[in-house]
């Protein structure tokens, strides 16, 4: 494994629309240590960054990100070179990260929920060389974590820890040098975000500086963003909706002022709403309902909250309705993935599209197809397949030919795998997937990834694992499995079973129903993705009944 040659990230628009972007002033040859730099020189003394415990002017920011930069090339990490990073809701994970960036090292963000099986994939993938990690978070020791992805994964030379390092060395500890940090080229690759992983395991995502300051620039803009907000991160900020839609990158980058909010649960939310006077932040569906019911009744002044900003999965017109009512505040619907694309309703939208779209794109550039299934263009009303590319939407994944094949056409649309409908004025509204996956919660799970590990268990002969519809979470996920003959496993057995393999939490099967056969058709081989269907047709059809 360790013989595997490394490949470097990179990301290629073809020279013509490069040339595009940059002459419309979408790419400005800024980078992500650069706007940093800039803003703390522009106010070196607004606040950046709050945390229950920490406080961070723009240049008191700048400064501990230049000293981690140092640290970083101290430890013998050179530019180009990949950082995993699993950092919760707390202020380091800006000198963490902006360290990477000035340092012309290459974040790989994991998410607080991953495991050791998702760790060691990602730093597989990416060729990382050192991982940086919090010490414990919301009960959860990730130094622990950080030792089993280690063993597995020799090239991971650099463990460090923010706060008490335990066995491996402190973030503060790092050796401070004087090297000079490096010119960043913009066009480069800045960092690699996850994708959902809609077929097998997560891909990882390059994303310029170019690219990604154009979509959180522009998204800040959309969201009225200037030095008077207050953008607090309620959702884990390294998914891609709360980093850049327009997230804390966002407003860092309008000198906004960055709460972060350690759990998303309403108390510790409104408290951090009323005590920093949050005026904007982003959440997914079911969070938003448990924010509506507990609204009426929080002993906290919430009314600073202009914006609430709801997506990651598909929420309900009637749950859109209650917002302003329940919260007092402008719903803006934001439909974004993190392989580009990024939609939201306009904050002066009316109220029928705002409860009733999830929004139009970003830029005039973004290039929208609806498609039926032979390729044609749907009317406009009409569902269909989900395309897009423009300047801010990745033309390829990283190290991952034969899913390239799949999911981008030979002239550079991304298929995005979601099936929409687009109104007049370009606003889409999301029907549902294509493919495969579950997004339970704004967390996407791969049925594929889910089955694969089933199958390792001796009693599962056959496993399908599919979507079923849930009020709370909007969809939740149910294995279907079929038993090895004579054995008669139990469905707390195999959630124990999926647990014990070192994978997030949300990705063990909400529910298993044994079957004795997936009654496939007399016609013998059946795709897995029409075998999933009838299980799911079948299994609401039986509900129904009951
Ligand atoms: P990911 O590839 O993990 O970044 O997830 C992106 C996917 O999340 C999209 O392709 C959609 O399927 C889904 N998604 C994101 N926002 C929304 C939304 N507002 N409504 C419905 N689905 C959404
Ligand atoms: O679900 C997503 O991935 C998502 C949702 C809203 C996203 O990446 C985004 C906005 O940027």
């Amino acid at each position: 494994m360790s013989d595997a040659p490394v490949i470097e990230p990179r990301q290629v628009w073809p020279a013509e629309f490069a040339e595009r972007y940059r002459q419309k002033g979408y790419w400005r040859g800024e980078t992500m240590g650069g706007f940093l730099r800039r803003a703390a020189t522009e106010h070196p003394d607004r606040i950046a960054v709050v945390d229950p415990d920490h406080r961070w002017s723009y240049g008191e920011l700048l400064a501990r990100a230049e000293r981690a930069a140092q640290g970083y090339l101290g430890l013998g990490l050179r530019q180009g070179d990949r950082v995993l990073v699993q950092i919760p809701n707390i202020a380091h994970f800006f000198p963490a990260v902006f360290g990477l960036f000035l340092a012309g090292l290459v974040p790989v963000y994991a998410l607080p929920a991953h495991r050791q099986t998702e760790l060691v994939h990602f730093a597989r993938r990416a060729s990382a060389r050192a991982l940086v990690v919090a010490d414990r978070h919301e009960g959860f020791d990730y130094r622990d974590l950080a030792g089993q992805v280690q063993a597995e994964v020799p090239a991971l030379a650099h463990v460090v820890v923010i706060g008490d390092p335990g066995p491996w060395l402190g973030f503060d500890a790092m050796p401070a040098g004087d090297l000079p940090l490096p010119q960043v080229d913009p066009s480069r690759v800045a960092f690699l975000q996850i994708s959902g992983g809609s077929t097998g395991l997560s891909k990882l995502i390059p994303r310029t500086h170019d690219d990604y300051i154009y979509s959180f620039r522009a998204s800040a803009e959309i969201c009225g963003l200037d030095g008077d907000s207050v953008y607090m991160g309620a959702l884990p900020v390294a998914h891609n909706f709360p980093m850049s839609s327009p997230g804390v990158m966002g407003a860092l980058y309008a000198g906004s002022r960055v709460v972060m909010c350690p759990n998303p649960s309403p108390d510790t939310a409104f408290s951090l709403i009323a005590r920093e006077g949050v005026t904007i932040t982003g959440v997914v569906p079911p969070l938003a309902l448990l924010w509506m019911q507990a609204a009426p009744r929080t002993k906290h002044d919430i009314s600073s909250l202009q914006v609430l900003q709801v997506g990651g999965a598909k929420f309900t017109p009637e749950a859109a309705a209650r917002v302003r009512p329940t919260l007092g505040c402008t719903l803006q619907q934001v439909f974004g993935m993190a392989e580009g694309l990024v939609n939201y309703t306009r904050l002066d939208d009316a109220q029928d599209i705002v409860t009733g779209t999830q929004g139009r794109p970003i830029s005039p550039d973004d290039e929208v197809l609806v498609l039926d299934d032979a390729g044609q263009p749907v009317p406009d009303g009409q569902p269909g397949h989900l395309l897009t590319r423009g300047p801010y939407t990745i033309r390829a994944y990283h190290d991952e030919p034969a899913a390239d094949a799949r999911s981008f056409t030979p002239d550079g649309f991304y298929r995005t795998g979601d099936i929409v409908k687009r109104l007049a004025g370009g606003y889409l509204v999301v029907q549902g997937r294509a493919g495969d996956h579950i997004n339970r919660a704004g967390e996407k799970i791969s049925a594929e990834e889910i089955e694969d590990h089933l199958l390792a268990h001796p009693a599962v002969f056959d496993a399908a694992v599919v979507s079923i519809p849930d009020a709370f979470l909007g969809e939740r996920s149910c294995a279907f499995i079929i038993a090895q003959p004579d054995t008669s496993p139990r469905a707390p057995e195999i959630k124990a079973f999926m647990r014990s393999r070192g994978l997030a939490e949300f990705k063990v099967p909400d529910q298993v129903v044994f079957v004795p056969e997936f009654q496939t058709t007399a016609v013998g081989k059946i795709s897995r993705n029409v075998l999933r269907a009838n299980l799911r047709a079948r299994f609401l059809k039986e509900e129904e009944r009951k």
